[in-house]
C-alpha cells in the first residue's frame, strides 16, 4: 500500500478575481465580482439578485484591489517556491484578455501579464494549473447577452480558450474549464453572469446556461488536445458527499438526489452524454433544453481528470417536519442540516476530514478517472500573538486531518494527481467578500475595508506545509 508517489503535485490555489485586483489596469474589463460589496449580508443578497448589484453603489468593492497580486505576484510566487510548491492553481481573468468578451482580438497587455506570471512559476519549477473561468465571465456579456443563457457565449469562450492554449503551449499543461460548474444552480450570477430573475422559468435558464457551459467545456477540451496532445484538461466540481439524516429510505433517496445535482455536470463531462436520470428531471420540471444537432457529438470530448473543491459534507432529510424544525448550518451556500458528530468552523462550515475520503471514493468508483483536489481549507480569523506571529495551529490541525484522509483515499486505490489547498495566501472570500475570512499559509496585512499595507508574512502553517511537501506527505 503505497502513499503519495513522487509525481504528486503539492501546491496551493488562488483565483484571479480574488487575488489580482488591478482594476481596469492594462485595459481590463469587469467581471461579476467587481459589482459585489464586502459587507457579508449585502453581498449574499446581491449575489442572489444581481440587478441590485448593478443598480446600487457600495462603499467598497474588495475585488478592485483584492490583495494586489497584479503587482505582488513575483514576491508571492517566491514564497510559494520557498514552501516547495510543485504546482500553483490559478485562474486567468477572462475580462483581462477580452475586456468585453465578444472582441475578435485579445488584449495584448493582459496576455503579457500572464506571460510574466507563468514564466515566474516555471522559473521555480512550479507547474501552473490554470482555470479558464473562475467566476469571471465579462460583465459586458451579462449586460448585452444575458451571460451563459446565450449560446453565443460558447463561441466567445472557445475563442478565449484558443488564445490561451496557443499562447501557453509548452508552458501550461494542466487546465480546468469551469470552476465549480455546479455553482450555476445556486449562484448563477457568479457562475454564469446572468440574472435568473429575468426569466419566466429560472430553472430553465439555469439548465440552458449549464448546457452551454458543458458544450463550451467539451469544445475547449477538443481544441486543447488538437493544439497540444500533452495538455491535460479537467472539469471542476464543488464536491462534498450528501449524508442522509437517518436510515429511512426516503432520506437515503433525498441524499442521492442531492448528490446527483452536482454529478449531473460531471456525468456529462466524464461520460460524454446526459445521464439517463436527467430525462425524468427535465420532464417533471417542464424543462426543454435547446440543443443543436452537433451537440451530441461535441459532448463526446470528455475530460482527462476531475478537479474538485472539498470543504464539507452535507446532511439531508426528506422529512418536511425535520427540515422546518431542525437547525440548519447557515455558513455555506450549499445548505445542510447540522451534523451532531462534527465540529464547525467559525463561519459555520462543517469540518469532516473523513468526508473527503468518502467523497473521493465515491467519485472514483463512479468515474474511474484521476482526481485532483484543487480546493480545500479552513477559513478562520487569524490574530497575531505577542511575537507578532500567527500561530494557526487550528489550520494545521484541519489540513493535517485532510491530508491524512487524502492519503487513505490514495491507499484505497483512488488515483490522485495533486492537492492544492485554497487561498494558500490570504485572499478575498468569494462568499462573504471579507478579508478576515483567511485560508492562507501567508498572511496579508489588509482588513475588510481595504485598509492595510499589503505586507506578506509567514504563518506557523507555512513551515508546517513546507515540511509536508519536503517529506512528500510523510511528515504531517
Ligand atoms: P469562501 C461557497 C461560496 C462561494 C464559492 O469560499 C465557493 C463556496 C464553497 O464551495 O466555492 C469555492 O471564499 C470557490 C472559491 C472560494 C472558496 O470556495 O466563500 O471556488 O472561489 O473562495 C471558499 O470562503
Amino acid at each position: 500500500m503505497a502513499g503519495f508517489d513522487e509525481t504528486f503535485l503539492w501546491g496551493g490555489a488562488i483565483a484571479a478575481n480574488q487575488y489580482e485586483g488591478g482594476y481596469r489596469e492594462g485595459g481590463k474589463g469587469l467581471g461579476p465580482v467587481d459589482y459585489l460589496p464586502t459587507k457579508a449580508e449585502d453581498r449574499v443578497h446581491v449575489m442572489y439578485h444581481p440587478s441590485l448589484a448593478v443598480s446600487q453603489t457600495f462603499d467598497y468593492y474588495p475585488s478592485h484591489k483584492a490583495i494586489d497580486g497584479y503587482h505582488f505576484f513575483k514576491e508571492d510566487i517566491a514564497m510559494f517556491a520557498e514552501m516547495g510548491f510543485k504546482c500553483l492553481r490559478l485562474s486567468v481573468s477572462w475580462p483581462r484578455i477580452f475586456p468585453n468578451g465578444d472582441e475578435e482580438e485579445p488584449n495584448e497587455v493582459g496576455l503579457r501579464f500572464y506571460d510574466e506570471l507563468f514564466d515566474e512559476c516555471l522559473n521555480y519549477g512550479i507547474e501552473p494549473v490554470v482555470t479558464l473561468n473562475h467566476f469571471d465571465t465579462p460583465m459586458y456579456l451579462y449586460e448585452n447577452y444575458d451571460g451563459w443563457t446565450n449560446r453565443k457565449l460558447v463561441d466567445f469562450f472557445v475563442r478565449y480558450a484558443s488564445v490561451m492554449f496557443n499562447r501557453y503551449k509548452g508552458k501550461v499543461k494542466y487546465w480546468l474549464t469551469f470552476n465549480e460548474i455546479n455553482i450555476l444552480q445556486v449562484l448563477p450570477f457568479l457562475g454564469g453572469s446572468f440574472d435568473p430573475e429575468k426569466f419566466e422559468n429560472s430553472l430553465q435558464a439555469k439548465y440552458q446556461a449549464a448546457h452551454h457551459q458543458l458544450i463550451a467545456s467539451a469544445l475547449a477540451t477538443k481544441l486543447a488536445r488538437e493544439i497540444d496532445p500533452e495538455n491535460k484538461i479537467g472539469c471542476m466540481l464543488a464536491a462534498g458527499e450528501a449524508y442522509p439524516n437517518t436510515c429511512n429510505p426516503n432520506d437515503i433517496w433525498a441524499a442521492k438526489m442531492l448528490d446527483r445535482e452536482g454529478f449531473f455536470f460531471i456525468d456529462v463531462q466524464v461520460r460524454g452524454k446526459y445521464p439517463s436520470y436527467s430525462q425524468r428531471f427535465f420532464e417533471e420540471n417542464q424543462l426543454v433544453i435547446h440543443q443543436e444537432k452537433e451537440d451530441e457529438e461535441i459532448l463526446k470530448h470528455t475530460v482527462d481528470f476531475i478537479g474538485f473543491s472539498y470543504y464539507s459534507t452535507k446532511v439531508v432529510s426528506a422529512d418536511d417536519q425535520v427540515l422546518s424544525s431542525a437547525e440548519k448550518t447557515d455558513g455555506n451556500i450549499f445548505s445542510s442540516l447540522e451534523n451532531p458528530y462534527l465540529p464547525k468552523s467559525e463561519w459555520g462550515w462543517i469540518i469532516d476530514p473523513m468526508g473527503l475520503r468518502i467523497t473521493m471514493n465515491t467519485l472514483y468508483d463512479r468515474y474511474q478517472v484521476p482526481l485532483f483536489v484543487v480546493e480545500n481549507g479552513l477559513g478562520a480569523l487569524d490574530e497575531p500573538n505577542e511575537q507578532g506571529i500567527i500561530d494557526d495551529e487550528y489550520r494545521i490541525d484541519y489540513l493535517r486531518k485532510h491530508v491524512l484522509a487524502l492519503e487513505e483515499a490514495v491507499k484505497d486505490g483512488v488515483e490522485v494527481l495533486g492537492y492544492t489547498p485554497w487561498g494558500c495566501i490570504d485572499i478575498i472570500s468569494a462568499g462573504t467578500g471579507q478579508m478576515s475570512k483567511r485560508y492562507g499559509f501567508i498572511h496579508v496585512d489588509l482588513d475588510d475595508q481595504g485598509q492595510g499595507t499589503f505586507k506578506r508574512s509567514r504563518k506557523k502553517s507555512f513551515n508546517w506545509y513546507k515540511q509536508v511537501i519536503a517529506s512528500n506527505g510523510e511528515n504531517v
